[in-house]
C-alpha cells in the first residue's frame, strides 16, 4: 500500500515538474487532487487496509497532498512569471480608447444661438405643450373658426378641443393669461402641420418672441429684429421690412436679408430677387392683448416668429429641408 501512495507522489511530481502552461497544470490538479484524483481515492481506500497499515498511511497521504498542491502552486507561479516576462501584455503608456463623441443636431446648435441672442435682448425662454388646446393655438391669437389656417389638411386634429400646435405662438398667450407686462418671452419648439413634400415636413421647429409693455412700438420691433439679424447673420448684412398679414397682428411685416448665397444680384436660392425672407413679424392685435385680458389703452406690443429649418439651411448652406430628418450620420457629423 505505501508503495502506491509513492508510486502517485512520484509520478505526479514529475508530471507537475514537466508541465509548462497553466491549462496542463490546472489537469494535474484535478487528475491527483480532485474529486475522483489519485489521492482523494486513495485516501478513501485506507479505511479498509489492514487495521496496523492504517495510521501511517493516512498520515503519509495525508503530507502527499498537502506537498502536491504546494508543488502546483509554485510551478503556476512560475509559469505565471515566465508569461510576463516574455509578453508584458499591456503598454500602459498608451493613450486609452475614447467613446466617439457625439454632436448637437444642426437644428438643436440655431435654436439654442437664437435663445441666446434673444436672451441678451432681455427676453426669456418659456416652453408649451405641443399637444394643444385649440383656445390657445387659434382662438386667442385672433384665428377665429373657419379661418382658412384652421383647415383640416394644415392642422393635426386630436380632438375637437386640442391639436398639435401649429405654431409656437400658442405658448404665449398662456403666459399672458398669468402674467402682467412689461413680458419679454421668445418660444421656442416643435410644432406640427397636416403637409408634406419637397419643402415642408410634418414637424419642424420655430422660435417666436412677445413683447408687451407701455409704449412698445413698430420702431421697437425694428430695432429688436435688426439687432437679432445682425447678431444672427452678419453685422454688416442688409435687410427690409416689407408689409404683409398675419391675423394676429396689425400692421404686420416680414422681414428678409439680403441673399447670403448671391448677395443681392439673383440667384436659384432667393428665387432670383436678391432677398431672402427670415421671419415674420407684427404689433400684436388689439384683441390679442384683450383676450389676455390686458387694457389695449394702456399697452402695446410686437411679436415675430421664424422657421429654424429655414434659417439653419440659410447659415450652413443645407438645400434640402429632410436631411435634418433623416438621421444620416455623415450629414449629422458636419456640425
Ligand atoms: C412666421 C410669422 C409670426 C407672431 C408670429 C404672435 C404671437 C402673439 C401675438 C401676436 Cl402672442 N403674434 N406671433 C406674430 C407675427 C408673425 O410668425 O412667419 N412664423 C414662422
Amino acid at each position: 500500500m505505501e508503495n502506491t501512495i509513492e508510486k502517485i507522489y512520484s509520478e505526479a511530481l514529475s508530471e507537475i515538474d514537466a508541465a509548462s502552461d497553466r491549462k496542463t497544470m490546472e489537469a494535474l490538479s484535478t487528475r491527483y487532487l480532485g474529486r475522483k484524483g489519485f489521492v482523494t481515492q486513495y485516501l478513501k481506500g485506507i479505511s479498509s487496509l489492514p487495521e496496523a497499515e492504517r495510521p501511517l498511511a493516512g498520515k503519509r497521504s495525508n503530507e502527499v497532498k498537502k506537498e502536491l498542491e504546494a508543488r502546483i502552486a509554485e510551478r503556476l507561479e512560475a509559469i505565471e512569471a515566465a508569461a510576463e516576462a516574455a509578453d508584458p501584455g499591456i503598454d500602459v503608456t498608451l493613450p486609452g480608447r475614447t467613446e466617439p463623441t457625439g454632436s448637437l443636431h444642426p437644428l438643436t446648435r440655431i435654436m439654442t444661438e437664437m435663445c441666446e441672442i434673444f436672451a441678451r435682448l432681455g427676453f426669456s425662454v418659456v416652453e408649451g405643450p405641443e399637444v394643444e388646446y385649440d383656445y390657445y393655438n387659434f382662438e386667442a391669437l385672433n384665428i377665429p373658426k373657419h379661418h382658412p389656417a384652421r383647415a383640416m389638411q394644415d392642422t393635426f386634429y386630436i380632438s375637437p378641443e386640442t391639436v398639435l400646435r401649429t405654431h409656437t405662438s400658442s405658448t404665449q398667450p398662456r403666459v399672458m393669461e398669468k402674467t402682467q407686462p412689461p413680458v419679454r418671452i421668445i418660444a421656442p419648439g416643435k410644432v406640427y402641420r397636416c403637409d408634406s413634400d419637397l419643402t415642408h415636413t410634418p414637424m419642424f421647429h420655430q422660435v417666436e418672441g412677445l413683447y408687451v409693455d407701455e409704449k412698445v412700438s413698430f420702431g421697437d420691433l425694428k430695432g429688436v429684429l435688426t439687432s437679432f439679424i445682425h447678431q444672427m447673420f452678419d453685422p454688416g448684412i442688409s435687410l427690409r421690412f416689407r408689409p404683409s398679414y398675419f391675423p394676429f397682428t396689425e400692421p404686420s411685416a416680414e422681414v428678409d436679408i439680403k441673399c447670403v448665397a448671391c448677395r443681392g444680384k439673383g440667384c436659384r436660392i432667393c428665387s432670383h430677387t436678391g432677398w431672402l425672407e427670415i421671419l415674420g413679424s407684427g404689433m400684436v392685435h388689439p384683441a390679442v392683448l384683450e383676450n389676455a385680458g390686458y387694457d389695449t389703452s394702456k399697452v402695446s406690443g410686437f411679436a415675430f416668429g421664424m422657421g429654424v429649418e429655414r434659417i439653419t439651411m440659410l447659415k450652413y448652406g443645407v438645400d434640402d429641408i429632410r436631411k435634418y430628418f433623416e438621421n444620416d450620420i455623415r450629414f449629422l457629423r458636419q456640425f
